[in-house]
């Protein structure tokens, strides 16, 4: 039987390049969409990438955008994929404020013409859509498949208004279109601008004397954090159920940003008071002030559940970016990594 194949848009983003690792570790020939840039954005990719024109080669990269409709009707009439992840997106929330025109145009129509692509093509395609827990907002935690959400930033009404075009899809047209209801989730390839690799990302340059501060935000706000390697799998097994579904995917526990910054610095033996300042540009219009998963669903039907805790992701990430910054990591995350994935199918960080 011939390879399945997979497209993922936002390939080069955090989710996208842990998803290619797991998809191609699966035997999947996987293509992915990359946006033209003026400086060279595939690090993420590069341990994977071998020369299309090599024999072997099972990851191909195409131009093509979220807000273009010709060039994604393109790919998708050219590939024929099994199944598409749909992991591009304006994804940073605070920016959504300042462009939340720009924001509406990839992260919510960006759904609409990929979904309409694919049933114009008339295959069988599976579809993923990367929602989130943002579309919660101030709904009361824990929060659940059921939970009435309550959006809190340009960001968040985008996502919704693309959760439910996947729905209608798929109640309308019978396309197997499933939305996974993602909390956050982190890894040493989360950007350095979402505060989790911000903190961590800034204790190396603390150490090595780059920077003399640290500017954060809210600390107060709660999230319910997770390891995205993990989390790739949840995407993958909700497009091999039988039927299309929605799902709530996370770990059940939440912390706040400031829990995390003392984890954080105290792991790298620093002291918050001495280093981190708040400068207020980084407070958002309205906030989202605690987000809680309720897991029962997807543990029962996916058989999904994390294996790494919120104190064992401080140390993992911290470590990775010792690492990254010529310094000796402090060896608790490569060995919390050793002991509970010892087969890791990601093979970089
Ligand atoms: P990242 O910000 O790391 O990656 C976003 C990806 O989208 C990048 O590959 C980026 O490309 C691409 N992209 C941005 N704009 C466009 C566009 N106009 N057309 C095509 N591609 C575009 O996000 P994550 O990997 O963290 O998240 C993946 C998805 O999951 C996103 O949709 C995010 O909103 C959603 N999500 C994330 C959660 C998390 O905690 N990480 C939780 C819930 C949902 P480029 O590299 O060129 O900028
Ligand atoms: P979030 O992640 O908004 O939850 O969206 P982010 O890491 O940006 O913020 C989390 C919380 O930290 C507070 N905060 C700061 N945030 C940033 N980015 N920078 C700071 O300096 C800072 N200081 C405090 C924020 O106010 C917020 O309360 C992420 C994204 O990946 C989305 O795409 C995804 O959908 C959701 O997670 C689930």
């Amino acid at each position: 039987m011939a390879d399945k194949k997979a497209l993922i848009t936002g390939i080069t983003g955090q989710d996208g390049s842990y998803l290619a690792d797991f998809l191609l570790d699966r035997g999947y020939e996987v293509h992915g969409i990359i946006r033209r840039s003026s400086s060279f954005n595939r690090q993420r990719l590069e341990h994977l990438y071998i020369d299309p024109r090599e024999s072997g080669a099972k990851l191909f990269l195409h131009y093509g955008d979220l807000s273009d409709a010709e060039a994604l009707s393109h790919i998708i009439y050219n590939i024929r994929p099994d199944e598409v992840y749909n992991l591009g997106a304006q994804s940073h929330v605070r920016v959504s404020f300042d462009m939340p025109e720009y924001t509406t145009n990839v992260t919510a129509l960006g759904v609409t013409r990929l979904l309409e692509i694919v049933r114009r093509s008339n295959h069988n395609v599976r579809i993923y859509q990367a929602s989130s827990s943002e579309m919660f907002g101030s709904a009361t935690p824990p929060q659940g498949e059921e939970t009435p959400f309550c959006p809190r930033s340009p960001y968040a009404c985008s996502k919704l208004y693309a959760y439910w075009m996947v729905k209608n899809y798929r109640e309308g047209y019978k396309l197997f279109a499933s939305n996974g209801i993602l909390f956050n989730h982190e890894s040493p390839r989360r950007g350095e601008t979402f505060v989790t690799r911000k903190i961590t990302y800034s204790i190396a340059r603390l150490l090595t004397k780059k920077d003399r501060h640290l500017y954060l935000g809210n600390l107060e706000s709660k999230r319910d954090w997770g390891y995205a390697p993990e989390y790739v799998e949840a995407m993958w097994k909700m497009l091999q159920q039988e039927s299309a579904d929605d799902f709530v995917i996370g770990t059940g526990e939440s912390h706040s940003v400031q829990e995390f910054l003392d984890q954080a610095f105290a792991y790298a033996d620093l002291d918050v008071g001495e280093y981190v300042k708040i400068d207020p540009s980084y407070f958002r219009p309205t906030e989202v002030e605690v987000l809680i998963a309720d897991t029962k669903k997807s543990e029962k039907k996916l058989g999904w559940k994390p294996k790494i805790k919120f104190n064992e992701l401080v140390k993992i990430m911290i470590d990775a970016d010792m690492r990254a910054a010529g310094l000796e990591p402090l060896g608790d995350g490569d060995e919390i990594l050793q002991k509970k994935f010892p087969h890791r199918y990601w093979t970089s960080d």
